[in-house]
């Protein structure tokens, strides 16, 4: 299914004056407006293929109706939430979840809804029905090294699939550790997990990239052998240049600062990229911005400094994505709404005085910096989205359009009511 661009213009054309009116409000208080419309526009988030179908927990998954049932049918879905919003050029692949077995005609697939590839995701914390050697005890970690040769070739393979659809990274998350005291030396684990990754880091294109992700705990419950940002800046070091530590939102312990993570990440050139999500208490894996839309914030007020103070795009110089799992919304509307949010916390980012916040740190004025974080964040700048979407030929109500034109409905009578996309 694909919506056409006459139905969005003509949505468009119905909330047309109310829109003008609610952008020319805060347009007028932003310096510069468009240079920051020429930021949102350019500013778009990767969608992953996992995401697109419905997820679950191990106590169950209910199935959501038109599931994509194929690699084409999830980029499909892509091209639908990108159409609307014009934000969601790229997709990300987890391989064998999502293998291109005819990658020329994926490749074309995908630009015809204007999109290409984002990094490609290995998998060693599953046992694949074909697959000789378990990872029950680890994969670039275990004990023993023809596990670990199996696990370093999927890696390699994985780089192959990108090296096809023009992926620029290979992006890598262990779920090795143990799960008891005693299970595992430490030491030994990590030292390992060095080694393999070092072979895969050598079969890396020169113009690739590796994103070393991080999680403190689950699958493995006692310790995770790369369990925080340090333990994979390490290994990044250690590796070289190619090398990042990649931040999903949802992987650290409760009350981390997470925005202090972030700011050194990037002052050091190891910010890989993000994971975006939210969460209560774990890797949640909520809608982007549902539950703690401030820290978001204040996580792109880092972000924007940072990127400035190192002459760096926002849109390009670091990988951005959504790693999120719908259990009980539809998954195209919740990728919508995470979108939403990302861009939401972007533009407030945008509209932090800097100079004035850098004089009320000086001053150890503590009160005018809270001041003026706090002015930016309280901005309503959903206006500014919406212009931002309607100057790229998207919809300025995405989600309004999706029910509207009852496009889960089309996909079910397409697909069927029981469709089962592979992922989580
Ligand atoms: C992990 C991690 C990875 C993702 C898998 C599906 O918790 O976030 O990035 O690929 O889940
Ligand atoms: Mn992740
Ligand atoms: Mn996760």
């Amino acid at each position: 299914m694909q919506i056409e661009q006459q139905h969005i213009d003509e949505l468009n054309q119905q909330h047309l004056a109310k829109h003008k009116r609610q952008f020319e409000f805060v347009a007028e208080g932003v310096e510069n407006i468009d240079q920051l419309m020429k930021k949102l526009i350019a500013f778009n988030i990767a969608i992953p293929s996992w995401a697109l179908g419905t997820g679950g927990t191990r106590f169950g998954r209910f199935s959501g109706g038109g599931e994509p049932r194929s690699l084409e049918e999830k980029i499909s879905d892509v091209g639908l939430i990108h159409a609307l919003n014009r934000s969601s050029n790229s997709i990300s692949l987890h391989i064998p979840w999502d293998i291109p077995e005819n990658a020329s005609a994926i490749k074309s697939l995908a630009s015809h809804h204007g999109l290409h590839f984002d990094a490609v995701n290995s998998n060693t914390f599953q046992d694949q029905p074909d697959q000789e050697l378990s990872y029950k005890y680890g994969s670039l970690n275990h004990v023993d090294k023809a596990v670990r040769q199996q696990a370093i070739a999927h890696n390699i393979e994985v780089i192959k699939y990108g090296v096809e659809l023009d992926s620029k990274a290979l992006s890598v998350w262990l779920s090795d550790g143990s799960n008891f005291p005693g299970q595992l030396n430490m030491r030994g684990a990590f030292e390992r997990t060095f080694d393999s990754l070092r072979q895969i880091y050598d079969a890396l294109p020169g113009d690739w990239k590796m994103w070393v992700e991080y999680k403190p705990y689950e699958p493995n419950f006692y310790s995770t052998t790369i369990g925080d940002w340090g333990q994979s800046h390490l290994l990044a070091s250690k590796l070289g240049e190619k090398a990042q530590t990649l931040v999903d939102l949802g992987h650290h312990l409760q009350g981390a600062n997470i925005e202090q993570i972030v700011s050194l990440l990037l002052m050091e050139g190891k910010l890989a990229g993000f994971h975006f999500n939210d969460s209560k208490y774990g890797d949640d894996d909520l809608t982007v911005g549902s539950i703690n839309p401030y820290q978001l914030f204040l996580i792109f007020n880092e972000l924007v400094e940072g990127m400035d103070a190192r002459g760096m795009n926002h849109a390009t110089g670091i990988g951005w994505m959504i790693d999120a799992s719908h259990n009980i919304k539809d998954p195209i509307e919740d990728l919508i709404q995470s979108v939403e949010a990302i861009k939401i916390a972007y533009a407030q980012a945008l509209l932090v005085d800097q100079a004035a916040l850098k004089q009320a740190q000086q001053n150890n004025d503590v009160v005018q910096a809270q001041e003026i974080l706090q002015q930016a964040y309280r901005t309503d700048v959903r206006p500014l989205i919406a212009q931002a979407r309607l100057l790229a030929g998207g919809a300025l109500r995405p989600l309004t359009l999706f029910r509207k034109l009852a496009v889960r409905d089309s996909l079910i009578n397409e697909r069927g009511l029981k469709t089962i996309a592979t992922g989580l």
